[in-house]
């Protein structure tokens, strides 16, 4: 296995932390996907095992299809928190907004502020934190953990290890997307050797799909749009629509993939209207010749070369009239 990954300098900065805090708060992105509730339920059991005291916050409330994660349950809503940490570690998130108001204002509204710590594989991440360790290059947040643990000689409970698998599992898209090198494979396979359960836990996540998400699946075939030759795929979802199929935001992630799994698509674009009536978009990239992260980041948003979003306040027809011709336009420069 190649040598680890993490700065030295990181390494040492964040065992002289944890060795002097005795107060911690652990946050990831909202809206949690796998790598970020894995990562926050991976380093709260480091906390743990370390005799910290450990607090674990999300924005928002676990999603349904990942509530069978062992440490899920203790995971608080962190507008719910009222306690002064020594530190607060976020994890798996590029931009500091993206943690919530409430948890903006843990950092920022305490005195003395607490230190933060921004670990993430988000190429746009800008650093935002008193220590920041950014890896681009690693698949996912659990990876580094992965990684950081090791070096830390912290050893994996059973609800650790199967957190960081799921983590990597669920941002590689089940080992399929480009950031799928010898060393992730090495990396599960060696949680696979400490006891993750592969066929159970892929079972819980990829083969248990609700008949509610299956008929927006359903909804998502009748309505993709094909542009530029066949190149771009669309699709957007509207409040009207979510409400007439009993749907939640929790229901619409994964939705993009249908597009992109399209012959001959190179870039998909999915637009959601929210309850709070801003448009999610999400951006996914074929090909590296274009990184759909530079894109975003025109409209404000950010995220990886095959796959970022953007967030917009505006009708949900003009935000596609807004975003699909930069899309077009990047397809044509390809050969
Ligand atoms: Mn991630």
């Amino acid at each position: 296995m190649k040598t680890q990954p993490i700065p030295p300098s990181f390494l040492k900065q964040f065992r002289n932390l944890i060795h002097n805090g005795k107060n911690f708060a652990v946050i990831a992105h909202f809206r949690p996907d796998g790598d970020a509730l894995g990562a926050t339920i991976a380093m709260g059991g480091a906390l743990h095992f370390l005799g910290k005291q450990v607090t674990m916050l999300n924005e928002d409330a676990v999603p349904s299809n990942l509530k069978f994660m062992e440490g899920s349950e203790s995971i608080i809503r962190t507008v719910d928190y009222a306690d002064r940490p020594d530190a607060i570690i976020v994890l798996d998130n590029g931009d500091i907004k993206r943690i919530g108001i409430p948890g903006m204002a843990l950092i920022r509204d305490n005195v003395p502020a607490p230190v933060s710590v921004n670990i993430d594989h988000h190429e746009t991440n800008n650093r935002y934190a008193d220590l920041n360790c950014i890896i681009p290059e690693e698949c996912s947040t659990c990876a580094i953990l992965y990684h950081l643990f090791l070096a830390l000689e912290i050893p994996l409970s059973p609800a650790m290890r199967d957190a960081l698998y799921i983590g990597i599992s669920t941002d590689t898209g089940s080992f399929q997307y480009e950031r799928t090198t010898p060393e992730v494979m090495e990396i599960a396979a060696d949680l696979l050797r400490q006891g993750v359960n592969v066929h159970d836990i892929n079972r819980k996540l990829y083969q248990e799909i609700p008949w509610k998400k299956l008929m927006l699946n359903r909804e998502v075939l009748n309505g993709i749009h094909l542009n530029a030759a066949g190149r771009v795929a669309s699709f957007s979802l509207t409040r009207d629509c979510k409400n007439r199929l009993g749907v939640t935001e929790d229901d619409t992630d994964g939705l993009i993939d249908i597009l992109r799994s399209i012959e001959g698509v190179l870039l998909a674009i999915f637009l959601e209207e929210m309850d709070n009536g801003k448009i999610r978009i999400s951006l996914r990239s074929k090909t590296p010749a274009v990184s759909v992260s530079e894109i975003a980041s025109r409209f404000g948003g950010g995220g990886h070369a095959m796959a970022a979003g953007i967030r917009m306040s505006c009708p949900i027809e003009e935000a596609r009239a807004k975003v699909l011709p930069v899309l077009e336009e990047a397809v044509s420069l390809i050969s």
